[in-house]
């Protein structure tokens, strides 16, 4: 069997968490999509690792973890973190694959990306790690992958072309050297993704998601949105194979966060917006940007639960919420004078105003106040929550 972990919102829902938590029914836990953008934190209870780029598999547990062609590579995130894991639980390097199609995200991205971030009209407020000039480069096909690596001169050339693409004012010597000396030190873990493919068929996978289903570059709220299809709907290209994902997991947070810039109807700006994100620590794991908090919003829940085709949903931080007198959730929004319950469309949400019902807030999760707000989701997304996260430590989930 095979499942997958979306995230339903704007990311940050808890997505390593549970894939950790989940995947010790698994072989192998897969990333398809994203970059070093992506930042999952994961609380063993006797370490805590943050991952950008190693999926989230049970390092304890010896899972294996294949990183597939649709993820885009920044070198040195990916020697820090394994370095980091070796260190945690040695031997966990071993269990590492990464697809030989994989791009390379050069340094010099990132310096661009924050250049053409901050000349746009709107910022979009990218994690200015490069990610969208990879995967722009992807598509011009001028990009560098891994297996271009073990061509000296194919590499020079590839770069040599990137920077006279986007018009880049850089030393190439020392560009290539950086390149060479970060992919001698993993070049034995790359594999063909034909071969990932022979070698895990038959084996039980868990996709791992980045982000969420509303910055997917389709589904999301474009432009304020990652540059790929980080939602369910890039399994298939991002790993390489026509595969058959039997369960998807969709998880949501309590509450809502996002961090960058685009809409958001239901945040709480202010005092009420701190107290949220003081009480959730809700701050980048990559970038460490405080992050923007509001109240659950269950016309795009219900939007994203529709798009990804999940049908289980994965509860995470309502404990952040335990002690809340009134905790509001959006069931509709106002558009135009119209009362919309739920949006096939999301270029409404500029102009959205949230509808709320004030719950009774609960103090602890086993109370009829809790299971009534468990109810008020359910009802509305059509989707059935199977797990409840009840502190962040990857054993505290509950099976419903
Ligand atoms: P990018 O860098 O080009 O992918 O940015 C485009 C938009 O996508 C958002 N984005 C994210 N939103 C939430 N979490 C992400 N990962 C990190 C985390 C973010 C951080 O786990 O906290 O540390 O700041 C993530 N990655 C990308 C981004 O904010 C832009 O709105
Ligand atoms: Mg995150």
């Amino acid at each position: 069997m095979n499942a997958a972990v979306i995230g339903l919102q704007w990311g940050d829902e808890g997505k390593g968490k549970v894939v950790t938590y989940l995947s010790k029914d698994f072989d192998c836990v897969v990333r398809y999509s994203g970059g070093s953008n992506a930042g999952h934190t994961v609380d063993y209870g006797d370490f805590k690792v943050v991952h950008h780029l190693v999926p989230s598999a049970n390092v304890k547990k010896q899972k294996m973890m294949y990183i597939g062609s649709g993820v885009v590579i920044d070198l040195q995130v990916l020697l820090e973190e394994i370095e980091q894991l070796e260190k945690m639980v040695p031997g966990s390097r071993n269990l590492l694959r990464i697809s030989n199609q994989a791009h390379v995200v050069l340094p010099i991205y990132r310096e661009l990306d924050a250049k053409i971030d901050s000349s746009r009209l709107s910022t979009i407020g990218t994690t200015r790690r490069g990610i969208g000039l990879s995967y722009a480069s992807k598509a011009l096909r001028c990009g560098l992958r891994l297996e271009d690596l073990q061509d000296e001169e194919t590499t020079r050339q590839r770069i040599q072309e990137i920077v006279s693409i986007w018009k880049l004012d850089v030393n190439l010597n020392e560009i290539v050297q950086d390149l060479y000396e970060k992919y001698e030190r993993i070049k034995d873990l790359i594999i063909n993704t034909v071969e990932a493919i022979r070698t895990l068929a038959g084996k039980s996978l868990l996709f791992e998601g980045t982000q969420g289903v509303l910055l997917d570059v389709d589904a999301g709220t474009y432009p304020f949105v990652t540059s790929t299809n980080c939602s369910s709907t890039g399994i298939q290209s991002g790993f390489g194979y026509p595969v058959v994902v039997d369960e998807i997991f969709g998880v949501f947070k309590a509450y809502t966060t996002r961090v960058g810039e685009g809409p958001f109807p239901t945040e709480l700006k202010g005092e009420e917006g701190e107290k949220l994100r003081k009480l959730g620590g809700e701050y980048g794991a990559t970038t460490g940007r405080p992050r923007r908090c509001g109240w659950l919003d269950l016309v795009l829940l219900k939007y994203a639960v529709e798009v990804s085709g999940c049908k289980s949903l994965i509860l995470t931080k309502s404990d952040v919420l335990c002690g809340y007198g009134k905790i509001g959730v959006c069931v509709a929004y106002k558009v135009a004078g119209k009362i919309l319950e739920a949006v096939d469309n999301l270029s409404c949400l500029s102009k959205a105003q949230p509808i709320y019902e004030y719950l009774d807030g609960w103090s602890k999760l086993s109370s009829k106040q809790f299971e009534k707000f468990i109810e008020k989701v359910e009802k509305a997304t059509g989707a059935r929550i199977v797990y409840i996260s009840t502190g962040p430590r990857v054993d505290e989930m509950v099976k419903l």
